[in-house]
């Protein structure tokens, strides 16, 4: 099993990132912890020296299987379903320009919370009209460099829009883009999925991205969720990604990410 660990390229609000802050000494942790991978966060493509990362990440001998993109969404409000035209236009060019650095990284895009929120007001059908027109646009760009795309069902607190992964395949189906697949993430799918294991399942090849959490969004281990259960039916798929660990910072980043990949080498993956 590969694992990787979120990492964000600049200081960030969102909860769920074991490290933020200096780029460089986190790359040199997360390796030497044992970790194959680094997951980045990255609010703009624009705001990074691509050559530098490249630099830094290999030298450690690290992949970066993914890039998240909800920091876009967090600290700038740019969404796909925004009922401002210029605001979702906006979110479509910023995904774009995600497509070079990660064909370069050999990454997948992830679409979290860019998708936005159905807003008071907006219309549930207008706003999924507007996503699948973000996505067709966003797939149609990425094509040609040969770059996927993950849309991550994300549960009913964060957003209303995509909580469960038979809603996440639907949406895939009315794209009709070959390189658009889910990222399925287990502290999510805990709250949303009537059995996690056959949610897996369903998804089969469409998983282009695996998050891991505990229940509790703690470390692997920490919670009460069934990782060996869950990890079994993600490889049964035939899936060859990574397994990467997007999780609260607690006690302390260095400790949950030590913690998380203790518990996950443990297992028979
Ligand atoms: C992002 O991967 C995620 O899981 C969401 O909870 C972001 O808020
Ligand atoms: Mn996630």
């Amino acid at each position: 099993m590969r694992l990787s660990i979120v990492l964000s390229t600049h200081a960030a609000q969102f909860q769920a990132v074991a490290f933020k802050g200096d780029f460089e000494s986190n790359v040199s942790k997360i390796a030497a912890l044992g970790y194959d991978g680094v997951e980045l966060a990255i609010r703009d493509p624009a705001l990074v020296d691509a050559d530098a990362v490249l630099k830094v990440v290999s030298a450690h001998g690290l992949a970066v299987p993914a890039m998240g993109t909800g920091q876009a969404w967090g600290e700038e409000g740019l969404s796909f379903t925004d009922p401002d035209a210029a605001i979702r236009a906006s979110a479509v060019e910023r995904v774009k320009s995600h497509a070079p650095l990660a064909a370069r990284f050999g990454a997948v895009i992830i679409i979290g919370l860019l998708r936005g929120i159905v807003r008071p007001g907006v219309d549930p059908g207008q706003a999924m009209v507007w996503l699948v027109d973000a996505l067709r646009q966003c797939c149609a760009a990425a094509r040609p460099c040969g770059v996927r795309l993950a849309l991550e069902p994300i549960c009913r607190y964060e957003t209303t829009l995509i909580n469960t992964v038979a809603q996440g395949l639907e949406l895939i189906g009315h794209v009709g883009a070959d390189n658009l697949g889910l990222l399925l993430d287990t502290f999510h799918m805990n709250i949303e999925e009537p059995s996690i294991e056959d949610s897996i399942r369903a998804c089969g090849d469409r998983i282009f991205h695996f998050h891991v959490s505990d229940s509790n969004r703690w470390y692997p281990g920490a919670g009460h969720l069934d990782f060996p259960s869950m990890l079994d039916a993600l490889f049964s798929t035939g899936y060859q990604g990574f397994v990467s660990g997007e999780f609260m910072p607690l006690p302390d980043a260095d400790t949950s990410a030590r913690q998380g990949i203790a518990f996950l080498r443990a297992l028979e993956f």
